[in-house]
């Protein structure tokens, strides 16, 4: 039966895994158990020898950080399930699955104990922005590799019916990012007074309300490619020569641009949050070169892998002697503009929403984090009131500068 692990859990459960052991080395009794849970769903843990560690995941039946809110265990299925699907395609961008135990819902991978989690990486000065190539490059892995531009589609389809199963965090999706903010919820909440006007003028627009609609029926209906699901700054951990995604327990099929869209909007939110203008122009230089190697990554690999030869590719390759440049760029051109929108919905549902993001909490005071906020909620706003209002990402950087 499933029972919830403590520190000693970990070990005796370690210890009892031939192959987890070998890789920790040295007697059980030795080991160093720490746990190190950051995330708002789960119980995490680090058990580390001699030899090595590993990172020991374990589902609740609730919400970490709010027990009365009762859950099923069945994410750490989908993330060990998600690991397995996009592992193979990004094997130095993300960790491989070690063990994964039905039962007591239970997920082992490498430890990554001498990375930082990004968001706390940028909260605490400059970070190389590289990094943010390299969060480019797996999302155009692991959505192309998934996507019907890669395979036939029974494999993908497959899949789809696997991740369509996810269903408790993708309702959690639904309401936290795409609906709760919209409306007045008790789960919403901000403590800046300041800022309420702003919440108001967004509720009251009908283009935010129309777009935010239309970005929730795509996000549900536009199964593109395996989505991490949650890829913000907190799922990723960082060293300067090393980074890694993690925590894809949201997997879901869906539209390219959300995974796109949760990355930008948190460097964002970051960049509000961080008022110098040598950290203004890294984090523009970071979304830059995110975009420009996903772009970079996904033609390399549009241009170079075999189209798979059955209808369902012919979606995408519309042209007999192969699928037009034109073809290409317009979807491209909708990955953007869907990121542009899962931007302004993420930055939104993380200041007035359910879980907000510590990136302001570097400010000095209410007064200033007000007016960070702020702006980043009118940013959010333009995101969101007029499509296509940016054209590329140039347009996007312009606007962020504006007041
Ligand atoms: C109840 S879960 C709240 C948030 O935490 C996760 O990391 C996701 O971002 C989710 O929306
Ligand atoms: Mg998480």
């Amino acid at each position: 039966a499933y029972r919830t692990l403590d520190a000693e859990g970990v070990r005796s459960y370690v210890a009892s895994l031939p192959t987890i052991a070998a890789r920790l080395g040295s007697a059980p009794e030795t080991w160093t158990i720490r746990e190190v849970s950051d995330g708002n769903l789960n119980m995490v843990f680090l058990a580390e020898g001699s030899n090595g560690g590993v990172c020991l995941k374990q589902a609740l039946p609730h919400v970490r950080v709010d027990p009365s809110w009762k859950m099923p265990l069945d994410r750490t299925f989908f993330e060990a399930a998600y690991l397995r699907n996009v592992f193979p395609h990004v094997p130095d961008l993300t960790t491989e699955c070690l063990h994964f135990d039905p039962e007591q819902f239970i997920l082992i991978v490498k430890s990554l104990s001498g990375h930082t989690v990004l968001r706390t990486a940028l909260m605490n000065g400059p970070v190389i922005p590289e990094i943010a190539a390299r969060i480019g490059r797996f999302v155009a892995h692991s959505t192309f590799a998934t996507s019907l531009l890669a395979a036939p589609f029974e494999p993908v389809m497959d899949r789809r019916i696997c991740f369509a199963r996810n269903q408790t965090l993708t309702r959690i999706t639904v309401d936290l990012v795409l609906t709760d903010p919209y409306h007045n919820h008790p789960r919403n909440h901000w403590a800046e007074p300041g800022l309420t006007p702003v919440v108001d003028a967004i509720r009251a627009d009908e283009n935010v309300l129309a777009r935010i609609d239309s970005l929730r029926l795509r996000f549900l209906s536009c199964p593109q490619a395996l989505l991490h699901g949650d890829l913000h700054t907190g799922s990723i951990m960082t060293t300067e020569d090393d980074t890694r995604v993690i925590d894809g327990e949201f997997a879901i099929y869906g539209p390219i641009g959300f995974d796109a869209g949760l990355f930008v909007a948190n460097l964002v939110l970051s960049l509000f949050a961080t008022p110098d203008t040598a950290a203004t122009h890294l984090h523009k230089q970071m979304i830059t070169l995110f975009w420009g190697s996903f772009t970079e990554h996904f033609l390399h690999l549009w241009n170079t892998q075999p189209t798979p030869s059955d209808p369902a590719a012919l979606y995408y390759a519309p042209t007999q002697g192969g699928i037009s440049e034109r073809e290409k760029t317009l979807f491209l051109e909708s990955i953007f503009q869907d990121m542009v929108g899962y931007c302004g919905a993420e930055i939104i549902r993380r200041i007035i929403g359910y879980a907000h993001v510590a990136d302001f909490s570097v400010l000095p005071n209410t007064e200033s984090r007000e007016a960070r906020k702020k702006q980043a909620l009118l940013f959010a706003k333009k995101c969101l009131d007029q499509k296509h209002l940016f054209k590329n990402v140039s347009d996007f950087l312009t606007s962020l500068s504006a007041d």
